[in-house]
Parts: structure tokens; C-alpha cells; sequence
């Protein structure tokens, strides 16, 4: 009998404080899906101190994921524990009881993950697709009805402005991401940002903070030069990341240095290539994302300064 990964897991995992009875939680449909990973919707009973029936995410594991999947997710939901802050997704609780497939129940973003909510509101065919898909079964009283709606300037500064608070906060806690991008931030009501998909986080006081994992897809594209060559991880490369989700926000969720194969990408980023400034881009917008991918990571703006820069723009804008 081979137990898959979802059903090895360690009773220690099970913390109490967190565990919520699968039998109060209703699977309704699958929201998106990974290599090996899949995020569910769910009506939770009694959730995390509200009374009555809430919409819920649930991040699971596919059959076939194997040990490092497990150790990520396991990993992602100590992370979730210890973090509180309004620019972050919120764990309201999780099912880890051993012989069972591990759920981790997070905040439900009624407006799905940031790189599609721009590419929805660029009014692409696909949209009435995902539109679709997103609202099937959900009755009008817990959803809003479905916007596709254009993106000012100002909102555009206000996601950049939200990312870079909760960046900041996740810098003061000594955690760096690692894997930040336009796809791993999630729109909420009120258009709220919600940095999410801790998989990869870690303390950068841990001994392996700074090794990024031998296997595994690598979001090549997002990294900073030192993370690429020394596999080198701090709040510094979260900063370079960081200035590509504004390049991705400024170009509604394009895909970065569109026509440029990843093989190449070192050597011309190391020879001072850069993507040039976007069409709609501002100047001031187009030198804040420069500073982010300065080749020396000292040289780069600390998501405070950057929280500080996007106030102001945001203050500017009329
Ligand atoms: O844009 P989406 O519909 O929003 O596609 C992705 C998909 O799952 C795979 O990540 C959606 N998703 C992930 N987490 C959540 C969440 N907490 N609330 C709502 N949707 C989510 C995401």
C-alpha cells in the first residue's frame, strides 16, 4: 500500500489552536490548479470566530505530490500562523489530521489572483471564460456581481503602494518570499491586496534561507542576479521581484521580458540590460521599478522606502 504524500504527515503537524473539523467544511469547486497543487472553494460552519457559513480557499495537494510539495505546504502553514497583516492572506484554520489529505483554509479573494484580474480588465475574450468559471454555483448574496472593470493610474499605485506595506511588514518579521509575483497576490474585497503562496518563504535566519531548493520550477523571470548565480535570497532580491510586479501591474499582466529565453537572461541582466520602459508608463513609475533591479542589492530601495514613495505618487495623483 503506497500512501501518497497527502497522508504522510506527522502528528506533530496537527496544532490544535488551527485544526478545524473537515466534517464542518463543504468542498464546492476547484478554483485553480498547479503541477501539485490545487486551490478549492469551500463553505466553512463557524470559521475562524464568525458564526454561521463562510466562503473559504483551500490549498491541497494533488495525488501525485511528493515529499518536497508536502514540506512546502506544511511549511507555508507555519508561516501563516505566525503572520498578521491586512496586505496578507489570512489562515483562518486547517485540516491536517493524519491518514487525510492536508488542507489549509485560507481568506476565499473574491477577485482571484492579481495577474488575471489585470488581464481580465484589458477586456480579453477569454474573460468571459474565467468569469464564468469563477462565479459558477456562487448565489448573489457572498459575491459581487462580476466587474470586469477598467484600471485607473490611481488604482495601479494603490496595488503597488498595498504589495509594498506588506512587504515591509514581512521584512520587519525577518521572512523573505522568494517568489513573488503578480500571480501569487490576490485581490479581496474592497480591491484589498493579499500577498499569498508562502510556499517558499522562509527566515532568513534559518541556516538554508539563502539556497533556493535543487529541484522545482524556478521563477527564473522574477529573480535578482544574486539569486540566480549564489542562489542568494534576502529582502533585497524580494525588492527586485517586487519592481517586475510593478512592470507586470503598468502592463496589466503581461508576461515579462516577453521573446527572451531564460537561458540568456543572467548574462544580459549581469551586462546591465534592462526591460525599457512601458508604453502608459510614467517616468517617475518606470525610475522607482529601475532602483529595484540595481545589479548591487544595496543599492536597491527597502520596501519601506518604497511603501513611503508610493504614498506620495499616490497623494500626487488627482
Ligand atoms: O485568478 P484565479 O481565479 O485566483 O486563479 C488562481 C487559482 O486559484 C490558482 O492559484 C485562485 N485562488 C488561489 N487562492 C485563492 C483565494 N484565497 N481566494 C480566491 N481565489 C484563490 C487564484
Amino acid at each position: 500500500f503506497d500512501l501518497t504524500a497527502m497522508t504522510r504527515v506527522n502528528r506533530c503537524e496537527t496544532d490544535p489552536k488551527w485544526e478545524f473539523p473537515r466534517n464542518q467544511l463543504s468542498i464546492e469547486q476547484t478554483l485553480g490548479e498547479g503541477e501539485f497543487g490545487r486551490v478549492l472553494r469551500a463553505r466553512a460552519f463557524n470559521i475562524g470566530g464568525q458564526s454561521g457559513y463562510a466562503t473559504v480557499a483551500v490549498k491541497t495537494l494533488k495525488n501525485d505530490a511528493g515529499e518536497r510539495e508536502l514540506a512546502d505546504l506544511l511549511s507555508e502553514y507555519q508561516l501563516l500562523k505566525e503572520v498578521s497583516h491586512p496586505n496578507i492572506i489570512k489562515l483562518l484554520g486547517a485540516s491536517t489530521v493524519p491518514g487525510g489529505p492536508v488542507y489549509l483554509i485560507i481568506e476565499f479573494a473574491e477577485h482571484g489572483s492579481l495577474r488575471n484580474y489585470l488581464r481580465r480588465s484589458r477586456h480579453l475574450q477569454t474573460d468571459i471564460h474565467i468569469t464564468t468559471n469563477r462565479l459558477h454555483n456562487i448565489t448573489p448574496e457572498h459575491y459581487d456581481e462580476p466587474k470586469i472593470c477598467e484600471i485607473t493610474p490611481k488604482e495601479i499605485l494603490s496595488f503597488a503602494w498595498q504589495i509594498a506595506n506588506g512587504m515591509s511588514y514581512l521584512s520587519d518579521i525577518k521572512l523573505v518570499h522568494r517568489d513573488l509575483a503578480a500571480r501569487n497576490v490576490l485581490i479581496g474585497t474592497g480591491k484589498i491586496c493579499k500577498i499569498s503562496d508562502f510556499g517558499l518563504t522562509r527566515d532568513i535566519y534559518e541556516d538554508d534561507a539563502y539556497f533556493k531548493r535543487s529541484k522545482g520550477r524556478v521563477p527564473v523571470k522574477w529573480m535578482a542576479p544574486e539569486s540566480l548565480s549564489d542562489h542568494i535570497y534576502t529582502n533585497k532580491s524580494d525588492v527586485w521581484s517586487y519592481g517586475i510586479l510593478i512592470w507586470e501591474l503598468v502592463t496589466l499582466g503581461a508576461s515579462p521580458y516577453p521573446g527572451i529565453v531564460v537561458q540568456s537572461l543572467f548574462h544580459l541582466l549581469k551586462t546591465g540590460y534592462r526591460m525599457e520602459r512601458p508604453e502608459n508608463c510614467s517616468v517617475a513609475l518606470y525610475k522607482v521599478m529601475r532602483s529595484c533591479w540595481s545589479l548591487d542589492p544595496e543599492k536597491r530601495p527597502t520596501f519601506s522606502d518604497l511603501s513611503i514613495k508610493f504614498e506620495k505618487m499616490l497623494e500626487d495623483e488627482v
